[in-house]
């Protein structure tokens, strides 16, 4: 399969997150992408280069999933945040008030001038820093995800985009959960209008992909499932349940499948089945796979036990569904193994496929 690296992710750089009300090291770093572009130099599973995608296309294919208000906030944000202080220009973006949702009072459709409010208007969490170069960094995963699209509407069996930041928890208008772009969304998206039917969009994160679930919440041609760590307990807390089915003319077109913290790999593998079943019973004609690593038992802010040599097996097991198949990359915060697990799961597909 053609993987599509991202040239522009080491510019999207944090220096900390909040966390418990203390600052620490960010989990989502470049060594993660870095080393998983490494284990595919070494097992090659086929071309490796950057995205080649049309500026123009790029951002319709962006304006298709996120709102222009919310994008219009993302490509000035690090030069607003610098125009704030000229001392920001050393210290990541992070929010620190929100408007929580319509029904609190709060006001959504008057824009902050103040952009310590905008960027509270438009985040979700205290944990994501918004950096000098992660408009740039964001915009080229958004590249990876459309090229990875384009390549297999042309009629390849499979196609990865290797980018960081992830995307899955980046809503219509909000960034969160070191997501500002929803990347595995932009592809979907792009499949449908590339002329595949019904698009099936298949997480295998740790954690709920809710940005994707709220993007195809309302629309009966993109099925969202999602198997992760069960909202009650684990991020992102506020979505991800089972009782979300869906709504309107997308009412049983999500399916979640939330698992207790702990959950081994023979539990997560019947729950995978089941997401597959629901794939095969939707009819989809694509698949896109939102590829987190962070249900490996090393994982340092996730609570799966799946081994290294469970991941060859998941891969063959996603290659049953016999689709056309975009992955993206999303979590996996142990960075020595990420790389190994990764194209594991990957070389795994490839060989069933
Ligand atoms: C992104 B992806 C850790 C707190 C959790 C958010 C986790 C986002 C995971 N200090 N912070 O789904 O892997
Ligand atoms: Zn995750």
């Amino acid at each position: 399969m053609k993987t599509f690296h991202n040239p522009h992710h080491a510019g999207h750089v944090g220096q900390q997150e909040m966390f418990r009300g203390r600052m620490v090291a960010c989990h989502e770093v470049p060594a993660r992408l870095d080393f998983v572009l490494a284990e595919l130099q070494r097992r090659p599973l086929g071309p490796l280069a950057p995205p080649a995608v049309d500026a123009a296309a790029l951002d319709a294919a962006i304006a298709r999933v996120h709102g222009a208000r919310y994008l219009a906030f993302l490509a000035t944000a690090w030069d607003d945040w610098v125009a704030m202080d000229p001392a920001n220009s050393q210290r990541d973006a992070l929010p620190s008030v929100w408007p929580l949702a319509n029904r609190h009072g709060f006001r959504h459709d008057v824009l902050p001038h103040n952009f310590a409010a905008r960027l509270g208007l438009f985040s979700f969490d205290s944990g994501s820093p918004l950096t000098a170069g992660t408009w740039a960094a964001a915009r080229g995963g958004a590249a990876c995800a459309l090229a990875a699209a384009q390549t297999v509407a042309g009629g390849e069996r499979s196609a990865f985009a290797l980018t960081r930041p992830p995307g899955h928890h980046a809503g219509p208008d909000f960034l969160g959960g070191y997501c500002f772009l929803n990347n595995a969304a932009i592809a979907a998206q792009a499949l449908r209008d590339a002329g595949h039917a019904r698009v099936a969009v298949l997480d295998v994160d740790y954690h709920h992909g809710n940005g994707t679930q709220t993007i195809f919440y309302e629309r009966a041609d993109v099925l969202t499932v999602s198997l992760h760590g069960d909202p009650a307990t684990e991020y992102p807390f506020f979505l991800g349940h089972a009782d979300e089915r869906g709504a309107g003319a997308g009412t049983g077109f999500n399916l979640n499948l939330p698992l207790p913290r702990g959950t081994g790999v023979q539990a997560w593998r019947a729950a995978l089945d089941t997401a597959l079943r629901a794939v095969g019973d939707f009819g989809a004609d694509a698949l896109v796979v939102p590829l987190g690593l962070d249900t490996f038992e090393g994982d340092p802010i996730s609570g799966f036990t799946l081994k290294t040599s469970d991941y060859a097996a998941v891969g063959a097991a996603l290659a049953g569904a016999g689709l056309p198949t975009v992955f993206t990359f999303e979590g996996g915060y142990a960075v020595d193994e990420v790389g190994t697990n990764a194209v594991n799961l990957l070389e795994g597909f490839q060989r069933a496929a």
